[in-house]
Formats: structure tokens, C-alpha cells, sequence
């Protein structure tokens, strides 16, 4: 039988908390970097909106995206990271957005500043899209206390997306504002969640 792959680009935090949703769940994989943004890349054939991650099963689904993969992967794995009861599962997914909603404002982010000429770039769009970012991180913070995990005192699809949330504002927003400065709480949960194998060895890598 056919190893399922995840295709992914090595920066993406949407792969990320795929391929640490997959770790974490023990599951046998294989990993195919493909970078989106290439000319060449084959994503496109694979997913018409032509981003990364896709999960292609065993038998040559495609599954995507990010929210779906990891849905599929907890459904058939006894929903170990998040909850089979309907309303703490709610409680874990509604976590999950927040910090999904920092990753598409830092991706809103990065293409406008990264990807866009200077003198095309946005004023308004890049402070909207940096409000989102802030009062996102501002309220995970909060929610997380002095807990070493969103929720329940375990690890969850949460805090997987937490990690990868950080991870790429880290990556990408270092010169704009301090983790370690801004949000001493996320840095240090960033910081001990850093001893896992699945977070260590999924580091984005430019
Ligand atoms: N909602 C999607 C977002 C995925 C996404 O935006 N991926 C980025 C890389 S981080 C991408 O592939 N961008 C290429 C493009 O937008 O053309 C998910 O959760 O998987």
C-alpha cells in the first residue's frame, strides 16, 4: 500500500499544523515539498486553488485544506488532539480559528509587503491586516493564561495551530515587533512547546 504524502512548501504554517497533526497522531507519511509560488510547481494539478498543504491518501485522494486534512486525520484517529463530544469539540475548533485568522492576516501580510512593489502596497490594508494579527495574539495570550496549553491541560489541534501561528510571525515579522517583547507568554509556551519532536522538527525553514 501507497504511503499517504503531504505535499507541503517548508514555510507554510498551514502545512505545519498539518504535518504536526499527522506526527502527533503517529501516522506513517511522506513529505513532498512543493512551493507554490514556483512556475514550475504541480500543486495546481492537485488542488485548483493551487496552495499548499494537500493530503493525498493511499488510494490518490486529494484532501485539502488545512482545517479539512486535519479533520480527516482526527476523524480516523479516535479525535486524540481535539474531542468527540460535539460541544468541547466546538471549544477546540473556535480556539483553532483564532489562530488560524493570524495566519491568513500574516499571509494577507507577507504578500502584500513581500510579493507587491513598494510603491503598490497598501498603507490601510497592511494596518487592518496587522490588527488582526495583534488582537489575535493578544487574545490567545489571554485565553492561555499561565497554562502550558489552550485547553484542558493537553494537547490540541489548538495549540497546533497556536504553534504554527507563531512560528510564522516569527519568521516572517521579526523586524516589526518582538515575540519575546510583545507577548512574553506565547514566546515562553512557543519555547517549551519546542521540546516536542513534532514541533522541533518543524520548524519553518526559508
Ligand atoms: N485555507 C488554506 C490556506 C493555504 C494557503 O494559503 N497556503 C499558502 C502557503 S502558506 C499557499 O499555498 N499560497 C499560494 C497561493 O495563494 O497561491 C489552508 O488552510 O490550507
Amino acid at each position: 500500500m501507497n504511503k499517504p504524502k503531504l505535499i507541503l512548501s517548508l514555510t507554510s504554517p498551514y502545512a505545519r499544523r498539518v504535518r504536526m497533526t499527522a506526527l502527533e497522531n503517529k501516522i506513517d507519511f511522506e513529505v513532498v515539498v512543493d512551493v507554490p509560488w514556483n512556475e514550475d510547481t504541480g500543486v495546481i494539478k492537485l488542488n485548483p486553488m493551487g496552495k499548499v498543504p494537500v493530503w493525498v491518501t493511499s488510494d490518490g485522494e486529494a484532501i485539502y485544506d488545512s482545517r479539512v486534512i486535519v479533520e480527516y486525520l482526527e476523524i480516523n484517529n479516535g479525535y486524540k488532539l481535539s474531542s468527540a463530544d460535539p460541544q468541547v469539540y466546538i471549544k477546540i475548533k473556535k480556539l483553532e480559528a483564532l489562530s488560524e485568522g493570524v495566519m491568513d492576516a500574516s499571509l494577507c501580510l507577507f504578500a502584500e509587503r513581500r510579493k507587491r512593489p513598494l510603491e503598490l502596497q497598501h498603507p490601510w490594508w497592511i494596518d487592518r491586516q496587522f490588527g488582526k494579527v495583534h488582537r489575535g495574539l493578544s487574545q490567545l495570550q489571554d485565553l492561555l493564561g499561565n497554562n502550558l496549553y489552550l485547553f484542558d491541560n493537553r494537547l490540541t489541534v489548538a495549540d497546533l495551530a497556536l504553534i504554527s501561528a507563531l512560528g510564522y510571525v516569527q519568521l516572517r515579522f521579526s523586524e516589526d515587533f518582538l515575540l519575546s517583547q510583545k507577548y512574553p507568554s506565547l514566546f515562553a509556551y512557543y519555547q517549551n512547546q519546542m521540546q516536542k519532536d513534532s514541533v522541533k522538527s518543524t520548524v519553518p525553514i526559508v
